[in-house]
C-alpha cells in the first residue's frame, strides 16, 4: 500500500469514528426503570454485593485525569471509599491549605493525573507508594499508601506534557516520563512553530526511585525527533532490562491550521521505542552528555545500543508488556488490528542489527523480523490488559468494547480471527481497562474495570455533562459479564487493582513511631502551647485536643507575619480536627499525631473566629477561639 492510499484510509477511519461515536451519543434511550431478565442480574448482584461491615477484595486506584486527584474504590462493590489529592488542593482533607503541601503544589492549583503505578518489588505490586503522572506540567507525584497522602510532587525539567507516566521497573528502580507534546529544547526557549520539524524535540525520562524512602530524582533525559511520545511500560522477564513508549506524528508535521490528526495520520505506521535503562543508567553515571537545567541530558549517539525504533501501525496509543515479559503489544487508534512483537525476535534483529532504516541516529527494526502477529481484534484499539492465564484483554474506543484474545503461541498458518475469544459491549467508549493485579507477573485473572469516557443514559440526569463510568466485568469465563456500573469524578485514565491484603495503613500518627519524621515544631499538651513573637513574627505553638484549640485566643497586630503550628494529640484513629480562620482563607485538617503549620499575613484588622471543622466530639460546635488583629 502507498503512503497516499494509507493517508486516505486514515481519513476514512476518523470519520468512522466519528460517526460510531456519534451513534453511541444518540442511538441508546435511557433504561430508567428497565429490569432485564432475572437471573444474571441476580447473580451479578450477588457478587458484588458486599454486606454492610464486610471488607473488599481490591483495592481499585483510578486517576481522577484533570481533577488533579486519584479516587479510590473497593472491588468488587465498586464504593467510591476516599480521595487522595495529588495536583489539586482538596478542602476536605485541607490539603494545599497547609505551608507543606502548598509549597509541594507550587504555583500550579491543577494537574492532569492519568497513570497510577504500584511500586513493585521483583513485578509484584508491594503495597508501598502510588505514583502518578501529571500530563499538564511535566511532574510526577508519590503518594506513601501506610496513610493515602501525597508526600513529593517532582517537576521534571525539559518535559513538555508528561503522559508515558508513571510505569515502574521490575523493583521500582526507575518510573518512566516522557514529552506527549514536543517543544523547543531545552524548555524556555523560544522557537516558532515553523521550525518545529527541525527545532522542537522529544525527552524520554527515567526517574530514580530511592528503594529506602521513594524519594524521585530525574535520573536522566534522552532527546528524541519531535513526535508525540504517548503510553509506555516497563519490561519484566526476558524483557526487564527496557522501557517502552508508543509515538505518534513521526511524520514531523505541526503545520498551523493543517489540524495535527490529519498531519498525523498520513503515516502507514509509527513507532514504539525502547530504551535500555540500565544501558542508559551507565551512559548516565559515566558522564555521558551534558548537564541541562540540572540534568543529565544524552542524544541517541550516546546510548548506542540502548535505544530502537519498532514500526507499529497506526497512530499507536497503548504498549503493554504481557505478565512473563515476552510479548509487547501495541496498538494504533486508526488500526482494526492490534500487533504482538516478540521480545527473544527484537533481542535477534538488535544482534544481527536487522534494521530497516536509522531515523536520527536511532536503528529501526525491520518490522516483520521482530513482529509475532497482528491480532484483528476491532476498531480503535487502546490499551491491553491480562489475566494470567494466557489472555489478553483490549479495549477497542471505537467500538465501545473490550474484546478478549489469546496471547502466542499461535499456529503457523492459522486465521488470526480464530485467536479472537469474544467481546463484550460496555457503555460507552472504553479508554483504559483494568485487571486484578493486571502489570505485575501475576495477574489474578478475574476482574476487570472497563474506565468509560461516556455512559450516556445510564444513570440519573445531573444535566448536560455525564459523569464517566467504570464497569466491572467477570472475566473467569470465555465469555465476559458485566457486573456493576459505577459512575465517577472527571475524568478516570488508567488505574491499577491491588490485594487488599497487602496495604498495610497505619490508624494514627504515633508520637513515636520512627517511620515518619519528627515535626520539630509539635507541642504535645496543653501546657507547651504558646504564643512567641520575633518582631513582626509571631509564632503560635497550638494544641487540638476534644476540645478544645489551646491557645484560643491569639493577639497580633495588623501587618505581622503568622505562624500557626497545630499539633493534634489524640492518639486514637479518627479523630481528626481541624483549624479553620474565618475570613482569612485558612483551612487545616490535622489528623491524630500529626502537626500541620499555616503561614499568613494578618492583612485585616479586627476579630476573626477560629473553629474546629471536623466533627469530633459531642461539643465539636466549642471548640473555638479567637484571632484578635488589632
Ligand atoms: Cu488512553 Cu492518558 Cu492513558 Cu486517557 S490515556 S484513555
Ligand atoms: Cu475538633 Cu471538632
Amino acid at each position: 500500500m502507498n503512503d497516499q492510499f494509507n493517508w486516505k484510509m486514515g481519513l476514512i477511519i476518523l470519520m468512522v469514528v466519528g460517526a460510531i461515536t456519534l451513534i453511541s451519543c444518540d442511538g441508546k434511550k435511557s433504561s430508567r426503570g428497565r429490569r432485564a431478565g432475572g437471573s444474571d442480574q441476580a447473580s451479578a448482584a450477588l457478587a458484588t454485593y458486599i454486606a454492610p461491615g464486610d471488607l473488599d477484595e481490591y483495592y481499585l486506584f483510578y486517576s481522577g485525569g484533570h481533577s488533579g486527584n486519584i479516587f479510590v474504590a473497593g472491588v468488587p462493590s465498586m464504593r467510591h471509599i476516599s480521595t487522595i489529592p495529588v495536583f489539586t488542593p482538596y478542602p476536605g482533607t485541607g490539603y494545599g491549605f497547609d505551608d507543606e503541601s502548598k509549597k509541594m503544589l507550587g504555583k500550579f492549583t491543577w494537574g492532569d493525573s492519568h497513570h497510577p503505578a504500584l511500586s513493585e518489588t521483583k513485578s509484584e505490586y508491594d503495597g508501598r507508594w502510588l505514583f502518578i503522572n501529571d500530563n499538564a506540567n511535566g511532574r510526577v507525584a508519590r503518594i506513601d499508601l501506610r496513610d493515602f497522602k501525597t508526600k513529593q510532587i517532582l517537576k521534571i525539567p525539559n518535559v513538555s506534557g508528561n503522559h508515558g507516566a508513571t510505569f515502574v521497573t521490575e523493583n521500582t528502580e526507575y518510573i518512566t516520563s516522557a514529552t506527549r507534546m514536543s517543544t523547543p529544547f531545552p524548555s524556555g526557549v523560544y522557537k516558532d512553530i515553523t521550525q518545529y520539524a527541525t527545532d522542537y524535540k522529544g525527552v524520554l525520562v527515567g526517574v530514580k526511585v530511592d528503594p529506602k524512602d521513594g524519594e524521585m530524582s530525574v535520573g536522566w533525559e534522552i532527546i528524541v525527533p519531535p513526535f508525540n511520545y504517548d503510553l509506555g511500560d516497563a519490561g519484566k522477564g526476558p524483557s526487564v532490562d527496557w522501557m517502552f513508549w508508543t509515538c505518534y506524528n513521526s511524520e514531523r508535521e505541526f503545520i498551523e491550521g493543517a489540524k495535527l490528526e490529519v498531519t498525523a495520520s498520513q503515516r502507514d505506521k509509527d513507532y514504539i521505542v525502547m530504551v535500555n535503562w540500565k544501558k542508559a543508567e551507565q551512559a548516565a553515571k559515566s558522564g555521558k552528555g551534558k548537564m541541562v537545567n540540572g540534568t543529565r541530558v544524552m542524544y541517541p549517539a550516546d546510548i548506542k545500543g540502548a535505544i530502537y525504533f519498532i514500526p507499529l501501525a497506526k497512530s499507536p496509543h497503548g504498549v503493554d508488556v504481557t505478565p512473563d515479559g515476552r510479548w509487547i503489544v501495541g496498538s494504533g487508534k486508526l488500526s482494526p488490528t492490534t500487533t504482538v512483537f516478540d521480545m527473544e525476535k527484537i533481542n535477534k534483529a538488535i544482534a544481527d542489527e536487522d534494521f530497516s532504516e536509522v531515523v536520527d541516529d536511532i536503528p529501526v527494526l525491520t518490522y516483520t523480523s521482530v513482529r509475532e502477529a497482528e491480532i484483528p481484534v476491532g476498531l480503535g484499539p487502546l490499551h491491553t490488559q491480562f489475566d494470567g492465564k494466557g489472555n489478553a484483554y483490549t479495549s477497542l474506543f471505537v467500538e465501545s468494547a473490550v474484546v478478549k484474545w489469546k496471547l502466542p503461541p499461535y499456529e503457523a498458518g492459522a486465521d488470526m480471527n480464530t485467536y479472537v475469544l469474544s467481546k463484550i459491549p460496555v457503555a460507552y467508549n472504553i479508554g483504559h481497562l483494568c485487571t486484578a493485579e493486571g502489570d505485575s507477573k501475576t495477574p489474578d485473572g478475574n476482574y476487570l474495570v472497563a474506565l468509560n469516557k461516556l455512559s450516556k443514559g445510564r444513570h440519573l440526569s445531573v444535566g448536560p455533562s455525564i459523569p464517566e463510568s467504570a464497569q466491572l466485568i467477570d472475566i473467569t469465563g470465555t465469555n465476559m459479564k458485566i457486573l456493576y456500573d459505577a459512575f465517577t469524578e472527571p475524568e478516570p485514565h488508567y488505574a491499577q487493582m491491588i490485594k487488599a491484603d497487602k496495604i498495610k495503613t497505619v490508624e494514627v500518627y504515633k508520637k513515636d513511631d520512627p517511620y515518619w519524621p519528627k515535626n520539630p515544631h509539635a507541642v504535645w499538651s496543653v501546657e507547651e502551647a504558646s504564643v512567641t513573637r520575633k518582631g513582626r513574627n509571631v509564632e503560635v505553638k497550638m494544641v487540638a485536643v476534644r476540645s478544645f484549640l489551646g491557645p484560643d485566643v491569639i493577639r497580633v497586630n495588623k501587618g505581622d507575619n503568622v505562624t500557626i503550628h497545630v499539633t493534634n494529640i489524640e492518639q486514637i484513629r479518627d479523630e481528626l480536627h481541624g483549624l479553620a480562620i474565618n475570613d482569612y482563607n485558612i483551612n487545616l485538617v490535622i489528623d491524630p499525631g500529626e502537626t500541620k503549620s499555616v503561614t499568613f499575613k494578618a492583612d485585616k484588622a479586627g476579630v476573626f473566629a477560629f473553629y474546629c471543622t471536623n466533627f469530633c466530639s459531642a461539643l465539636h460546635q466549642e471548640m473555638q477561639g479567637y484571632l484578635l488583629v488589632k
